[in-house]
């Protein structure tokens, strides 16, 4: 029956030519882990290519990520980058089963795609970031060639019939190779992984072993009634394992708070200088309740927290640097903060020498700031959206101007400039809740950082707008809870609440997308009294 047998060696030859591919990806991985974990951790494979793949991304096809998987959108990134180059490797493997070569190529093809990764993205040091790449596509390319070449003398192939003479052998042959190749790469990644958690391991020693002074200057008390005692309203402040976390980071940054450095530089510094971690906290500390929002929430949406961030003030660290604000003459206008990774982020420096709490972080609720959150320190500007003002793992501050210097997301169409606009969001009911009749509390949160929050109202369906309770304020720079008892009646209804700021303006019902500087609009619930 030559077809059936035709049909059984084709279907051989698949198998064995996707396990071929599949083993050299594999290889190349774990070859290129090893490597990275020798020479620089961050430049590890998936993290370089996923890594480019955020840089290139279109800020609403980002912003649609970070919107539909919050915060898993980076292991839904990582398992993408998997699953085409698994895809890609089944084809080469494939095509290796006839042009040996060819598929040799093409796996070394795949990793110049990677150390181009590595050399596009910002925090690019040069050479040690694509030897990663390089080494994987070596290993691959020759274990696919070599298994290619074991598999060919497969007995389905070779045509040796199903006699076990030579054919046992060829099967025996290229299952042996592909053992010893797979238990070769699962060594080598787990070496791999090794030496990167090693690397890791001074950085969380580094960490543990750091004792956070006394703030000189404690946040103010926090009034009684801050805290409003509505079933379901979000907590005054935001517990460090509860608090939102949005960066561009595939891995978090490790970094070893001893060797740490932030240099301060540019336009109109005249003393510059590099700062080591004890220089920092030998200086008076403050500590402040501060709101951070990110510009990509959108209304009602989750991307807001509040701490206690005990830091040094920033615009003295600027002041003995020669810095002047632009009203006082100076001829820097924004201030560029680089982290470790190499993000960037401008804020504009009126805004951080004014008098409002701008600081270098190392603190956040009582603790060394969690390495997602930036350790060993991180920058905040009171009143500004993240990505103009909250710089994680920051190491560079460089003074210049809006019109010489686009960071990173304003490269990428967001706005240069970016205050956080008034918002509220109501907690509870949830929407399409079904609460029963009578009365139901209704509560949740609003802010306008550094403008403060003065009034919140609650509208239900059509009916006229009317004063919540506001909880007392904890300061401008704070979110402030609120809550409305409404007797409410048996139906479908629409609740919608709007707040005002400290500067008496009611915030806008006009709905903006997040892109370019934050949304804007009204948060309404639908709900169903029983
Ligand atoms: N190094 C670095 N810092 C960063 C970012 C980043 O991607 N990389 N993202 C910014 C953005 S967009 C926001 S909203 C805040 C979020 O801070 P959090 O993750 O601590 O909540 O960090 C800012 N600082
Ligand atoms: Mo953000």
């Amino acid at each position: 029956m030559p077809g059936v047998s035709s049909f059984r060696s084709k279907l051989v030859r698949a198998v064995l030519g996707a396990s071929a591919g599949l083993l050299a990806a594999f290889t190349a991985l774990a070859v290129a882990e090893l490597v990275a974990g020798l020479v620089r951790p961050a430049a590890g494979p998936v993290t370089v290519v996923g890594g480019a793949v955020i840089d290139r991304t279109p800020a609403p096809v980002k912003d649609f990520a970070i919107r539909t998987f919050g915060e898993d959108d980076k292991g839904v990134l990582q398992l993408g980058i998997l699953a085409v180059l698994a895809l890609v490797a089944v084809a080469l493997g494939m095509l290796g089963m006839s042009h040996r070569r060819a598929g040799a190529a093409g796996v070394l093809l795949f990793g110049i795609v990677g150390a181009a990764a590595a050399l596009s993205r910002p925090d690019s040091t040069g050479v040690g970031d694509v030897l990663p790449s390089v080494a994987g596509a070596l290993a691959g390319a020759l274990v696919l060639y070599l298994l290619a070449a074991k598999a060919v003398q497969v007995p389905d192939l070779a045509g040796a019939g199903g006699e076990d003479g030579v054919g046992g052998w060829g099967r025996r042959g290229f299952l042996t190779a592909a053992g010893v190749t797979a238990v070769a790469a699962i060594s080598a990644g787990a070496l791999g992984r090794f030496f990167t958690g090693r690397q890791g391991q001074g950085a969380v020693a580094s960490r543990e072993g750091l004792v956070l002074p006394e703030p000189a200057a404690p946040a103010p008390a926090v009034p009684a009634g801050v805290r409003l005692k509505a079933p379901g309203i979000t907590a005054f402040t935001t517990s460090n394992s509860d608090f939102y976390r949005v960066d561009t980071a595939l891995t978090v940054p490790k970094v070893d708070a001893g060797t740490w450095r932030l240099r301060i530089h540019g336009r109109g510094v005249t003393r510059p200088r590099t700062h080591t971690l004890d220089q920092l906290l030998a200086r008076p500390l403050i500590e402040r309740d501060i709101t951070l929002t990110c510009v990509s929430n959108e209304v009602g949406g989750p991307y807001i927290g509040n701490a206690r961030w005990l830091g040094v003030p920033l615009a003295d660290l600027l002041e003995e640097a020669g810095v002047l604000p632009p009203s006082r003459g100076g001829r820097a206008d924004q201030l560029v903060a680089r982290s470790v990774d190499g993000m960037t982020l401008g804020s504009p420096v009126e805004d951080v020498m004014d008098g409002r709490d701008a600081m270098l972080a190392v603190g956040m609720n009582g603790e060394p700031l969690p390495f997602e959150h930036g350790f060993p320190v991180r920058m905040l500007v009171p009143g500004l959206y993240g990505y103009v003002s909250a710089c994680k793992w920051i190491t560079d501050i460089e003074l210049t101007t809006f019109e010489a210097y686009d960071p990173y997301w304003v490269k990428r169409k967001w706005a240069r400039r970016a205050p956080v606009k008034t918002q509220s969001r109501i907690d509870t009911p949830k929407p399409f809740a079904r609460p029963a009749s009578g009365t139901v509390t209704i509560a949740g949160v609003a802010w306008a950082q550094h403008r403060g929050v003065t009034r919140v109202e609650i509208r239900v369906d059509d009916g006229p707008w009317q004063d919540a309770d506001l909880a007392a304020q904890a300061g401008v720079d704070t979110w402030r809870q609120w809550s409305y008892r409404w007797n409410a009646t048996p139906g479908g209804h629409h609740i919608t609440v709007r707040a005002t700021d400290g500067t008496g303006r009611v915030q806008t019902e006009e709905r903006t997308r997040t892109i370019p500087d934050g949304a804007s609009g009204w948060h309404s619930v639908f709900v169903t009294v029983t």
